[in-house]
């Protein structure tokens, strides 16, 4: 750990349980905030945190709290963050030094959480979906300053695949030339969030928290830079039709184009659109695949500490 960074705090039990070898989760807070609605936000949080428990590992939610660097929050922090929701600054890489000059809060995308866990010392982090190339992003030139991250920072993200509100084929092709393995998890197919299945694959299928943990720490101990995506299917009952959720998926984007909609607006007004297309259905799937990220990404923490 950098005890010299003077902008960053670690909570006792996040420290205490790294300095003990113990096995440490890193979650986001741009999911609290701008990811999913109140109350359900902070009440998936607070679930999310006690199933890493639940699976041996200690958890540590990251986010920005008057300029300070915060990994592990507490709970009265979350339903902070929740209830501000969108008027909390959704801080992405570039957004770190203003927030913390300004003494402001950020809510931490993926890559920040990422760059939040790396100066921690922590490995792991589990999530919903990450960014990444945007469709259109040909000419938009959007793409998620997430992609980057998995480039060039030692973090690995536990996620359910990309939704389809990217385009997913530029998605894999991007972190192919950052050189950052997608794994499957028990899957060959890229899962692509509400869906298992996509028609993408992913570069490797591995079938035991053991094995990517084998890998990720092979990756580490090489001293090759960047991160690994693991990539774990949402459960079979949880998963929705795809053309259903591609055709509401297809309306939310028409929607947001239509608006003039861009940068970091982006993805959190095509969650909620897709939210309220749904009628919420898409809600409880996308809480549920964060539920199984946790745990899946808590195994794999145990396994790297043994
Ligand atoms: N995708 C989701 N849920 C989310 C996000 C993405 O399914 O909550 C959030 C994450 O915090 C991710 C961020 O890091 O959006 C990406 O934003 P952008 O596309 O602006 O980089
Ligand atoms: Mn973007």
């Amino acid at each position: 750990m950098d005890q010299f960074n003077k902008y960053l705090d670690v909570s006792a039990e996040v420290k205490a349980a790294l300095e003990e070898g113990k096995p440490v989760v890193a979650l986001e807070s741009t999911i609290i905030s701008h990811g999913m609605p109140y109350p359900q936000n902070v009440e998936t949080a607070l679930q999310v945190e006690q199933i890493i428990r639940d699976n041996g590992a200690v958890p540590a939610t990251i986010a920005i709290i008057k300029g300070r660097l915060k990994v592990g929050i507490s709970p009265n922090e979350i339903d902070y963050l929740g209830k501000k929701g969108l008027e909390v600054a959704k801080a992405s890489r570039r957004d770190v030094p203003i927030l913390t000059a300004a003494k402001a809060d950020g809510a931490t995308t993926v890559a920040t959480t990422m760059i939040l866990a790396a100066m921690a010392g922590i490995k792991v982090f589990a999530t919903g979906g990450i960014g990444g190339v945007h469709r259109g992003a040909e000419v938009t030139m959007d793409i998620s300053a997430d992609l980057e991250e998995l480039g060039m920072t030692p973090v690995m993200v536990v996620c359910a695949g990309a939704k389809s509100i990217l385009d997913l084929g530029l998605t894999l092709e991007y972190l192919e030339t950052k050189g950052v393995p997608v794994i499957g998890y028990q899957t060959k197919t890229l899962p692509a969030f509400y869906t298992r299945d996509s028609e993408f694959h992913v570069d490797y299928r591995m079938d035991t928290p053991k094995e990517i943990a084998e890998a990720w720490t092979a990756k580490l101990e090489l001293g090759l830079k960047g991160g690994m995506l693991v990539t774990n299917p949402i459960p079979k009952e949880y998963a929705m039709e795809s053309s259903y959720i591609n055709k509401c998926i297809e309306e939310a984007i028409e929607e947001a184009e239509e608006k003039g909609i861009k940068g970091k607006e982006t993805t959190p007004f095509l969650l909620a659109k897709i939210k309220e297309i749904t009628g919420g259905e898409s809600l409880d799937s996308n809480i549920q695949l964060v539920f199984n990220n946790a745990k899946l990404a808590a195994q794999i923490a145990g396994e790297m500490c043994k």
